[in-house]
């Protein structure tokens, strides 16, 4: 059976990972979507949201599981669940430069090769800072985010207007 680890923050969720993570799911038998947490980092939405709402996304999906992502090396991580690969989406030269020495080192660590994705062209542009922020601005972002996140956006800014 041939694991693979698609990691990231996912604050939230948008098109351009689901686009991700559902090619990578034809390509090996599992994938398991591991959401991080930086301690350093304020997140949109807690970790239990994220988790929650990556699952529901990925409900009509056998071969995707959802769990955190536990702290320390991503490499160790991998080893420790198996995996085969990590999976990265690539938007932009500067996504491949940032990755490149990253995907060399955790193959060096402990052998965990990365898939690089290019990301779908319609979406290179998408990313979860831009869609909150045009979102706090009253854009629309249903052309970039699932239904179900969508929703979340909503009520947490109803909840931030209370
Ligand atoms: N189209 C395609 N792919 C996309 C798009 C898009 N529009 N937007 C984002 N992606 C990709 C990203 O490139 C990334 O691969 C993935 O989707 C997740 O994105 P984010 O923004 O949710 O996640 P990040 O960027 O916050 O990354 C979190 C990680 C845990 C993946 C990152 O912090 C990491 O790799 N940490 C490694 C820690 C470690 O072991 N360090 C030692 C390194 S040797």
């Amino acid at each position: 059976m041939k694991r693979a680890i698609c990691p990231g923050s996912f604050d939230p969720l948008h098109l351009g990972h689901c686009s991700v993570i559902r090619r990578a799911a034809r390509l090996f038998d599992e994938v398991v979507v591991a959401v991080s947490t930086n301690p350093h980092k304020t997140h949109r939405f807690t970790e239990q949201e994220r988790i929650a709402l990556v699952r529901e996304v990925f409900a009509d999906e056998p071969g995707v599981v959802v769990e955190p992502l536990e702290s320390g090396l991503i490499a160790d991580y991998a080893q420790r669940r198996e995996a085969v690969a990590l999976v990265k989406g690539l938007r932009n030269g500067a996504d491949y430069d940032y990755e490149l020495p990253m995907a060399t080192m955790n193959r060096s660590l402990t052998g965990v090769e990365t898939v690089f994705l290019p990301g779908e062209p319609s979406l290179l542009h998408v990313s979860s800072s831009l869609v909150m922020e045009v979102a706090a601005l009253g854009g629309d972002v249903s052309s970039f985010v699932p239904p179900q996140v969508l929703h979340a956006i909503h009520t947490a800014e109803c909840a931030a207007r209370r």
